[in-house]
């Protein structure tokens, strides 16, 4: 596989990437950033295998591009502590920005973006569009020069099952549209119209997907590139949750509208719900389809700076905000610790300098990417970032790295992942530990084994002393 990408990665230095270094151009100009967030995109992606029948022929040609990390984890397993923790390049156990609920200048008002910081200490102009942070507004005016909503059509509704009962929870399936009536669409036409343009300053474009999260409804075409007939299910253990403590039978459990980790909506178990009305592989199906929806506009954005003036001198960074569940450990959505919710996509493709066309396999996590950006482009370093630059890494993806990665769901629920282990320690005590290298799907729970105490007391330490409220 790596072998592969690299030699996708020579051919492709000799049509664009590499030109600057090849032709000595550019070299003091300070690199533009197209900021690509994909909302949900958990790494269900062609080169990072988390699906077998995943179609993503573009983000797996910005993966040779550049560096796509394999064990990206995110900070916290829902949108908006998620984007919170990257954009001010803080830790939700820092800012105590845990849920949906929180707004980041409440909590922490003096925060400084990133995109803040690459305006006044870069001289970057910095625009979004779609979703960045949580929403699909712009969230933190402060944040942005400029930022661009299309208008929204009616909502578009999915063709359901014929028969499926009205109170099942389907909310999925292919629409009768073209591509172009779609929220996510019209954004890109503008991020592109962006890149067309010459610009007097180095730019920062987050141009952001509202997809694939639900509902999954995306045009038929890609419903067909993804036959129901002969979807793959992921693997399941049968009574895989009854090694689980409290909380971690409560997350898989229910889905969470959390506030400082207590307040709890239920809306009855999905995955009953799922398998009780025929809609596993149509969920599968569905998710994929719209995985594939968003690569193909994601291509066309990659197209876009391709064939712009810009094309030499732009780093392009590509994540999803966490991971999702269809089914794993009969769960569904985010709202958890395991590896299937907080693994996600993140690519980083720059020319000049990096080892591209490589996968790094590293842990590594969003929190990083504020640091990284800042290292990438040059502005002054920055004290109190609590990410980590992945320059590092990107030069070489082999290089020794020793850190671990904090995932935080509600108040003092942790998941400490490192190249082997992860170890969850939920608020009431309750932990879990799994050995990835001998157990990737998480089935079981070895905290209770007491071979592993010294593993356990090692990982623990890892836990931020710091939790605020
Ligand atoms: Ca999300
Ligand atoms: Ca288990």
């Amino acid at each position: 596989m790596k072998q592969a990408i690299r030699g996708l990665a020579l051919s492709l230095a000799f049509f664009g990437f590499g030109l600057t270094a090849l032709l000595g151009q550019g070299s003091n100009e300070k690199p533009n950033i197209l900021f690509i967030p994909v909302d949900d995109l958990n790494d269900w992606v062609g080169h990072l295998g988390g699906h077998p029948q995943s179609k993503t022929p573009n983000i797996d040609r910005l993966a040779r591009m550049g560096i796509s990390f394999t064990q990206a984890h995110c900070n916290a397993p829902l949108c908006n502590p998620s984007r919170v923790s990257l954009f001010s390049g803080l830790l939700p156990s820092n800012t105590g920005v845990y849920g949906n609920g929180e707004r980041m200048r409440d909590k922490v008002p003096d925060a400084t973006t990133l995109m803040q910081y690459l305006r006044s200490a870069g001289g970057y102009s910095v625009q979004g569009g779609g979703k960045t942070f949580h929403g699909s507004g712009p969230y933190d005016e402060a944040s942005w020069d400029y930022y661009n909503m299309p208008p929204r059509n009616r909502r578009q509704i999915g063709e359901r099952d014929e028969g499926l009962a009205e109170d099942a929870w389907a909310p999925w399936g292919p629409l009768d549209v073209d591509d172009s009536e779609l929220f996510d669409v019209k954004n890109v036409n503008w991020a592109i119209s962006e890149l067309e343009k010459s610009h007097d300053k180095p730019f920062f474009i987050a141009c952001g997907f509202t997809k694939p999260h639900m509902p999954w409804y995306a045009p038929r075409k890609y419903f067909e590139m993804h036959p129901r007939e002969s979807i793959i299910l992921p693997e399941v253990l049968d009574h895989d949750r009854d090694d689980l403590p409290y909380w971690g039978k409560k997350f898989a459990r229910e889905v969470h509208t959390i506030s400082n980790g207590s307040n709890f909506s239920r809306h009855g178990e999905d995955h009953d719900m799922i398998t009780k009305h025929g809609q596993w592989e149509r969920a599968v199906q569905s998710y994929l389809a719209t995985i594939t929806y968003v690569d193909h506009h994601i291509g066309r954005l990659l197209d876009a700076l391709e064939n712009s003036d810009h094309a030499d001198n732009t780093i392009i960074v590509l994540w999803g905000d966490h991971g999702w569940h269809l089914g794993e450990k009969q769960h569904w959505r985010k709202h958890a610790l395991w590896d299937v919710t907080t693994r996600t996509t993140m690519i980083i493709a720059a020319p000049g300098g990096y080892a591209n066309g490589q996968l790094c396999h590293r842990p590594v996590s969003l929190i990083d990417l504020y640091p990284t950006m800042v290292e990438m482009t040059g502005a002054p370093e920055r004290d109190g970032l609590d990410g980590q630059s992945l320059v590092p890494l990107l030069k070489n993806p082999e290089a020794e790295w020793d850190r671990s990665v904090l995932t935080t769901f509600g108040y003092q629920n942790h998941a400490i992942k490192t190249h082997k282990w992860r170890y969850i320690w939920y608020n009431d005590g309750g932990e879990e530990l799994y050995d990835n290298e001998a157990d990737p799907n998480e089935w079981v729970n070895l905290a209770s084994f007491s071979k592993y105490e010294s593993i356990k007391a090692e990982l623990k330490g890892y836990l931020p002393s710091r939790n605020v409220r």
